[in-house]
């Protein structure tokens, strides 16, 4: 059984030992609005090959996992209507019943360890949910990067989460939780919330590393990067604290529950920003690109 199918270009790339960099398509479909999707889609991968490495986006399509899209498959993902948002509990039915569906971080971790591709960069993770002491609302990503070995770059986790409590549940997990290039832990728009983060490295080299010295210590799982959004680019927390509040208040007004709520809370602060959140939201996605491609060239010296 056929278990995914990578384009031409990332076939020829794993084959060749060249650095490989994963993407996930949750973030076209459900975490921007076209058209500005699908231009981020491009940008990313442009950079990441500016980088010197492979861009390999993911998705199911029509039953099939697809490691790398070709240019129609990404235009057509970017316009789809009704896409399901996968996750490890609903891919594999996705792909039973001829599915399409974009893959989330934690979909996107379980491709990427099956085709060999070791950094996967993204904007932010899923975590642990405001109130999640009443609605249980803890993201699968958690968990699968506690099971797939994987560097996830992204610019930390959305202060739409509760941050401290994402931090333990990473910390219990034996994730490490690692800022890039400064002390605190970044808040996706904002460079800081105000939280330390767990660790700091400012070497790609090190970090490709110390996920090698991961696998050879036997421990599952991977690395979650965390780095900052670009100066330039930056919404302070200030500005963002009251207008998350809101999202937030507005989420419940309208019972949106499960994952509906991510996809709802980005709308609303899109809405709320009048779209400033989306310019940054794009800037800090190819910031983790370049980085991803840099980690993915170190980690392939060291593979040899
Ligand atoms: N954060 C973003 N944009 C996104 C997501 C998170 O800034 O598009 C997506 C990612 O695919 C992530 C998923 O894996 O949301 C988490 O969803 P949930 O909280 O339902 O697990
Ligand atoms: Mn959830």
């Amino acid at each position: 059984m056929t278990l995914y199918t990578p384009s031409p270009e990332v076939a020829t790339a794993l084959a060749a030992g060249k650095p490989v960099v994963a993407l996930e398509s949750t973030i076209i479909t459900h975490g921007m609005p076209w058209p500005q999707n699908l231009e981020m889609a491009q940008k990313v991968e442009e950079v990441i090959r500016q980088g010197g490495a492979t861009p390999a986006t993911i998705a199911v399509i029509e039953g099939t996992l697809h490691v790398g899209l070709t240019e129609e498959q990404l235009h057509k993902l970017a316009q789809a209507k009704g896409v399901a948002k996968l996750s490890r509990a609903d891919m594999a039915v996705c792909m039973a019943h001829g599915g399409t569906g974009a893959t989330t971080v934690a979909a996107t971790m379980i491709a990427a360890r099956l085709a060999g591709i070791g950094v996967f960069a993204t904007g932010g993770i899923g975590g642990v949910h405001k109130g999640a002491e009443q609605s249980f609302d803890i993201s699968a990503d958690l968990q699968e990067l506690a099971q797939s070995p994987v560097t996830v770059i992204a610019a930390g986790a959305k202060a739409i989460l509760d941050l401290p409590k994402t931090l333990e549940v990473l910390e219990t997990l034996g994730v490490p939780t690692i800022a890039f290039g400064q002390d605190d832990l970044p808040a996706f728009w904002s460079r800081s919330a105000g939280h330390k983060a767990p660790l700091r490295m400012d070497d790609p080299a090190q970090i490709a590393r110390a996920q090698v010295m991961r696998g050879a210590l036997g421990l599952p799982g991977g690395q979650l990067i965390a780095n900052p959004i670009p100066q330039a680019d930056e919404i302070p927390h200030a500005v963002m604290a009251p207008i998350i509040a809101q999202a937030t208040r507005d989420a419940q007004t309208h019972g949106i529950h499960g994952k509906a709520v991510t996809p709802y809370l980005l709308q609303r602060i899109y809405e709320l920003t009048e779209g400033r959140s989306l310019s940054a939201n794009i800037a800090l996605v190819l910031n983790n690109a370049r980085l991803g491609a840099q980690i993915a060239c170190e980690l392939c010296k060291l593979r040899g």
